[in-house]
């Protein structure tokens, strides 16, 4: 039978690549997100190759992620493979000028939001003694840059929660990872940089940054591992980029 694969902030950059290639080889899929019209979108395109649903939450909204997924169609419920990816930075600023309302967000998407998706799934995996969680964390959750402070703390949090997750599920059998990609040309600097287009583009100016897709192969690959494997931690970057901060730019 299909596994099926819930991915969290499918409807854009890595988490759609994701979608699309999970699809493509036979995955069901659970997309989720915020924004229903790309879901809409998505759910129709990959509903060619593969059996498909979606999900309509905010991640920060513990009760509706609770209940969403606590309401999956029975061809749906069964959840084999979590992707825990959603998630971005918002603002890039010395911590003594950072936004109030950018911590929280971060702290609140990227940490508990994770969190609460998890504790929503993990209940089932636990039932079949089976399952797999990947954790999305970033070259920030392995060290931190200046001005990265907040969104810094928030990946290094999702490494710790990765590694706590696999020590308590161990007994249970199930596959806990975490992939680390470095920069990544998605809509994430958007997001940071709210919307201002020139300054995101220019992150990934004079060099080739990792694409959506790049991370989506790394995905497949690890899913795809037979079940006595699992990639428990995986730091991905282009081959530019020596370290958030060591990039070789022409
Ligand atoms: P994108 O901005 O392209 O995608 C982010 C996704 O997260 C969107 O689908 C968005 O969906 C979803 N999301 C954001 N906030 C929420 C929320 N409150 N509730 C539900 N979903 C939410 O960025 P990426 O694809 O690059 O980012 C994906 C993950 O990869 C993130 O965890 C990011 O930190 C990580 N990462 C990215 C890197 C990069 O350089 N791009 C490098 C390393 C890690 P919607 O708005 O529809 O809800
Ligand atoms: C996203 C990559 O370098 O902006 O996690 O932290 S970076």
């Amino acid at each position: 039978m299909n596994k099926t694969v819930l991915i969290t902030g499918a409807t854009s950059g890595i988490g759609k690549a994701t979608a699309e290639l999970l699809a493509k080889n036979n995955y069901k899929i659970v997309l989720c997100g915020r924004r229903e019209d790309r879901l809409a979108e998505l759910e129709t395109e990959l509903s060619k190759l593969t059996e498909v649903h979606t999900l309509h939450f905010d991640v920060r909204d513990k009760k509706a992620v609770s209940e969403q997924i606590n309401s999956l169609p029975e061809a749906f419920s069964k959840i084999d493979i979590l992707i825990n990816n959603a998630g971005n930075a918002h603002g890039l600023d010395p911590i003594q000028t950072g936004d109030i309302d950018d911590w929280d967000a971060m702290i609140d998407i990227n940490v508990k939001g994770l969190l609460y998706v998890s504790k929503a799934i993990i209940p089932q995996m636990i039932e079949r003694k089976s399952g797999h969680i990947i954790n999305i964390g970033s070259t920030a959750a392995k060290e931190v840059y200046p001005n990265g402070n907040v969104y810094c703390a928030t990946k290094h949090a999702v490494d710790a929660l990765n590694q706590g997750m696999r020590m308590d599920l161990n007994q249970f059998g199930i596959r806990v990872g975490a992939i680390h990609p470095g920069m990544v040309q998605t809509e994430f600097s958007e997001v940071r940089f709210k919307g201002d287009s020139e300054r995101a583009s220019n992150v990934y100016k004079g060099f080739e940054p990792l694409q959506a897709e790049d991370i989506a192969d790394i995905i497949h690959f690890v899913v795809s591992r037979p079940y006595h494997i699992n990639i428990a931690d995986l730091v991905v970057m282009s081959t530019a980029q020596a370290s958030s901060t060591i990039v070789n730019k022409n």
